[in-house]
């Protein structure tokens, strides 16, 4: 059973007016469907909207259970709690996280909530997977209601250092909360040491190693599983006639510029859109090459624009975007083409077909698929990937540009090395970085964590409980 904040599924408006159900598209539902499937498991989730308490169902074959929010735990459960204490916390206080003690009630209310859910619906002696910060307090409200589950929990965003998680006033309840888990997947190994060392000193349990012992004799691990994309299917994609065709038509309307520039992120603050965009417009302007040769395309996804940094950054993007192509662009060509809306994944795959030089730049981010998805687009083996060191994706694409994203001139430099990079330098770099990609997908990633989940209650936990009282 995969529990997780939102269900794999999106409300849509059908032909005739009514309302139906759409898979949202992503790596993680083509990942855990499969496994699902074969398991006869369920997903619990919340369906988006505050309005109606829907009743389980089923889509496609999966069985969807509907956890309801109501319009005030959208409030302070989600876009407070989970968005704007937890997110910015968590990566490095790139902003300000904010401490309610309303959002904190709110948050454990919602945790209950998709504990009682899962309880309520899961065999005897399931696997459960729990996913994500804003769920952090179910592994242990479930596991006291239901001690003969295997349950795992999986982070997608990094895990503080100790001493940025010692800000959160209920440092103490999230620990213990992931605690519950037998498993604890993290996506870089120094997350998942930060976490021992946390549980250690705050919480005063032993630890070897990656392992937690607990009074009851229980036994946690905490490791790293990197996160991947479905590559073979991205790749299948590029590869189609129409995307292809596409990929030549967006090249053709920007002016078949000698190289394009591409950025496509979640308009969110820690994605560094803003720097990466002035090191851009420096280079213009240090007359590196023009706006006849080059051109920067920047996709930002509307993200949780009810939450008030978000409606900040979203306007001085752009005032930023606008004062670059006010001082530097010309008729028919602008210096940064932006778009602030979302596509179909055939126009990002052609997005990712289109660009040479892929530039991502996150001033914190657990991993980071956009950068995985253009690797995996690249069957040529050409193209350029500028990519920050904060990325976890900068673990395993060590062949990538790297740059520090707070260094304005470092970052210009790997733009420029990019853009200036021989044919023969294009392709050992990719290819490199594609035998990453293609060796480890999101597929193997799932496989692994609930391979190991399996192993680490046989030879670490508590002999499983005989069957719960139903
Ligand atoms: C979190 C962590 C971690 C984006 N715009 C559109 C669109 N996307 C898709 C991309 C990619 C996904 O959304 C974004 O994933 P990222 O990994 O880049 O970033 P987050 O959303 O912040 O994800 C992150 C991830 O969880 C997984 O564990 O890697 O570090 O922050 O797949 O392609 N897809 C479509 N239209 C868009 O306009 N169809």
């Amino acid at each position: 059973m995969i529990v997780a904040n939102r269900l794999p599924v999106d409300r849509h408006t059908l032909p005739d007016g009514t309302l139906g159900w759409r898979r949202s598209p992503g790596g993680l539902v083509s990942a855990l469907e499969p496994v699902l499937r074969a398991n006869e498991g369920a997903w619990i989730g919340w369906p988006g909207g505050t309005d109606e308490e829907l009743e389980p169902f089923v889509e496609d074959g999966l069985d969807l259970v509907p956890v309801h929010l109501s319009a005030q735990e959208v409030e302070e459960f989600y876009e407070g709690f989970s968005n704007a204490t937890l997110w910015p916390l968590y990566h490095d206080v790139v902003a300000k996280p904010e401490f309610h003690r309303e959002w904190w009630d709110s948050y454990v209310t919602v945790n209950r909530r998709f504990a009682e859910k899962a309880a309520e619906v899961a065999a005897d002696g399931a696997t459960v997977w729990v996913h994500d910060y804003q769920l952090q307090l179910v592994p242990q409200m479930l596991r006291e209601l239901r001690p003969d589950l295997r349950i795992g929990f999986y982070l997608h965003i990094p895990f503080p250092p100790t001493e940025l998680f010692q800000q959160l006033p209920w440092r103490r309840q999230v620990l213990e909360g992931l605690l519950g888990a037998d498993l604890i997947g993290f996506q870089l190994p120094g997350g998942a040491q930060n976490f021992i060392r946390l549980v250690r000193q705050r919480v005063g349990h032993k630890t070897h190693r990656d392992l937690v012992y607990l009074p009851d004799g229980r036994t946690v691990r905490a490791a790293a599983f990197p996160i991947s994309i479905d590559a073979a299917d991205f790749e299948e994609l590029a590869r189609s006639e129409p995307v292809r065709a596409r990929a030549a038509e967006i090249r053709e309307a920007l002016g078949n510029p000698r190289k394009v520039f591409l950025g496509i992120d979640r308009l969110d603050y820690t994605k560094g859109i803003y720097a990466r965009l002035r090191a851009y417009s420096e280079l213009l302007e240090d007359g590196h090459f023009d706006v006849e040769d080059a051109v920067f395309v920047q996709v930002a996804t509307p993200s949780r624009e009810r939450v008030e940094q978000y409606r900040i950054l979203r306007d001085e993007i752009d005032r930023l975007v606008g004062r670059i192509n006010g001082d530097l662009g010309k008729i028919g060509r602008p210096a940064i083409s932006y778009m602030h809306s979302s596509f179909p994944r055939e126009e990002m795959a052609a997005l990712y077909r289109a660009a040479d030089i892929m530039v991502v730049t996150p001033l914190r981010d657990g991993m980071n698929l956009v950068a995985k998805e253009y690797v995996a687009c690249r069957y040529d083996a050409d193209g350029a990937l500028v990519l920050s060191e904060f990325a976890g994706a900068a673990a395993e694409l060590r062949q990538a540009w790297l740059i520090n994203p707070y260094d304005i001139n470092g970052m210009k430099s790997a733009l420029l090395e990019a853009y200036r990079a021989s044919d023969k330098e294009r392709t050992r770099r990719m290819k490199a970085m594609r035998r990453t990609v293609v060796d480890h997908d999101v597929t193997t990633w799932a496989a692994e964590f609930l391979d190991e989940l399996g192993q680490v209650r046989a030879d670490h936990g508590k002999t499983v409980r005989p069957a719960h009282p139903s």
